[in-house]
C-alpha cells in the first residue's frame, strides 16, 4: 500500500504543492472523524447563522472552516486562502507562494440525515507580491489551477485529486491515520446512460436545458436512443465521485430562479477545481455555452452553471444550446 506522502514525492516536483495537500489532510482527517462520530461529537445541527451566500450555515461547516483555515495558516507556502465560508479572502504568509481556495463541507444540507459529503479544494500560483488578502490576487481562470482535489466522507474517506497529471484515489485507513493509494490515472467513460439534474427546477431552465432532459427521458424512444437512469445525491461531491467512477453526466444549468445568477453553483471553489479533475480524467466541463475552465473570473463567490461528465454526453448536451 503506497502511502499519500510517498505517491507525492514520487509523482510531483513541485514540493510546496505536495506540502499542501499532504498538510490539508490533517484538518480532513479530523472532520471525517467528527462526521463519522455523527451527533456523539455534539456537531449535528443549524449554527444559527448564514454565511456570505446567504445559506443557513450548519455547525460543521463552521467547524470545518476554521479547521482548514487555521490548518492553511500555518502552511509557509500559502500565501492567502479563499473559502466558501468566509467573506473576503484571508491572508495567510506573505512569503508564501500559492493560494487555496475552498468549499470545506459541500453538500452540509445533508449532514442531518447521514448522507454523503465532501471538502473541495483548488491551488493556484500567488503572483509575485501579490497581497493574499485582495480578492483579485484569487481572481484567475480555473485552466490556471496547479492542483485541485476533493475529500469524499462517505462509508469510507477517500481523497481524489490532480496536480496536472491524471487523477489518483486514496482511502483513508482509519486503522494507520494515513491515506493510501487506491487508483491511478482514473479515466471517465466518454458515454453514459446515467444523468444527475434536480429535477423539481424543470420549469424555470432555459428551453434548450428542457429539451435535452426531454429527449432523455424519452430514452430509447427518443431521440437518443437509450434508456438513461437518474441520480440525484445532492451533493455535488458525491455526483462527481461518481462519475469518475462509472461516467455520468452532472448538470446544475442556469435557471430563471434568480435571473442576476449564472447558477447555483460557485465557479471558484466548486465550478473549476471539479472541472480540472473531469477534464483530467477526460471528461468535459462546461456551462452548456463555455469551457468552465476558461471562464474569466470576476468576484471570488461568483456562481457559474454546471454541466460535466462524460465527454460525448456532454458535447450531445452542448449541441442543443448552439
Ligand atoms: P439542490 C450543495 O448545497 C450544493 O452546493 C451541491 O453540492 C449540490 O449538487 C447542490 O448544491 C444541490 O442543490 O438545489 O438540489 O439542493
Amino acid at each position: 500500500m503506497q502511502r499519500l506522502r510517498t505517491f507525492l514525492d514520487s509523482h510531483t516536483d513541485n514540493k510546496d504543492v505536495a506540502n499542501i495537500i499532504d498538510g490539508l489532510m490533517v484538518s480532513c482527517k479530523d472532520i471525517a472523524y467528527r462526521l463519522n462520530l455523527g451527533s456523539l461529537a455534539g456537531v449535528i445541527g443549524s449554527a444559527e447563522q448564514e454565511n456570505v451566500q446567504g445559506e443557513c450555515q450548519k455547525l460543521l461547516d463552521v467547524i470545518s472552516n476554521d479547521l482548514i483555515k487555521d490548518c492553511l495558516a500555518a502552511m509557509p507556502q500559502v500565501r492567502g486562502l479563499a473559502s466558501e465560508e468566509e467573506p473576503d479572502p484571508v491572508a495567510c504568509n506573505k512569503d508564501g507562494d500559492y493560494l487555496v481556495l475552498f468549499d470545506p463541507l459541500d453538500g452540509s444540507s445533508n449532514i442531518d440525515v447521514n448522507v454523503t459529503v465532501g471538502t473541495i479544494f483548488s491551488i493556484l500560483k500567488a503572483a509575485p507580491g501579490a497581497d493574499g488578502a485582495s480578492e483579485s490576487t484569487y481572481l484567475q481562470a480555473g485552466n490556471q489551477q496547479v492542483a485541485a482535489g476533493y475529500v469524499l466522507y462517505g462509508q469510507s474517506t477517500l481523497l481524489l485529486f490532480s496536480t496536472g497529471n491524471g487523477v489518483h484515489a486514496f482511502t483513508l485507513d482509519p486503522r494507520i491515520g494515513e491515506f493510501v493509494l487506491e487508483r491511478e490515472n482514473i479515466s471517465i467513460p466518454a458515454t453514459t446512460s446515467e444523468f444527475a439534474i434536480n429535477m423539481s427546477n424543470q420549469r424555470f431552465w432555459l428551453p434548450e436545458m428542457q429539451n435535452y432532459v426531454a429527449d432523455l427521458l424519452q430514452g430509447e424512444e427518443g431521440p437518443l436512443g437509450k434508456r438513461y437512469n437518474m441520480r440525484w445525491i445532492a451533493s455535488m461531491v458525491a455526483e462527481i465521485h461518481r462519475i469518475l467512477t462509472r461516467g455520468g453526466i452532472f448538470m446544475y444549468p442556469y435557471d430563471s430562479r434568480d435571473p442576476s445568477k449564472p447558477g447555483k453553483l460557485r465557479l471558484m471553489y466548486e465550478g473549476n477545481p471539479m472541472s480540472m479533475l473531469v477534464e483530467q480524467a477526460g471528461g468535459k466541463a462546461s456551462t452548456a455555452f463555455d469551457d468552465i475552465m476558461a471562464i474569466d473570473p470576476e468576484a471570488i463567490h461568483q456562481r457559474v452553471s454546471v454541466v460535466m461528465g462524460s465527454a460525448d454526453e456532454v458535447t450531445t448536451a452542448i449541441s442543443y444550446h448552439k
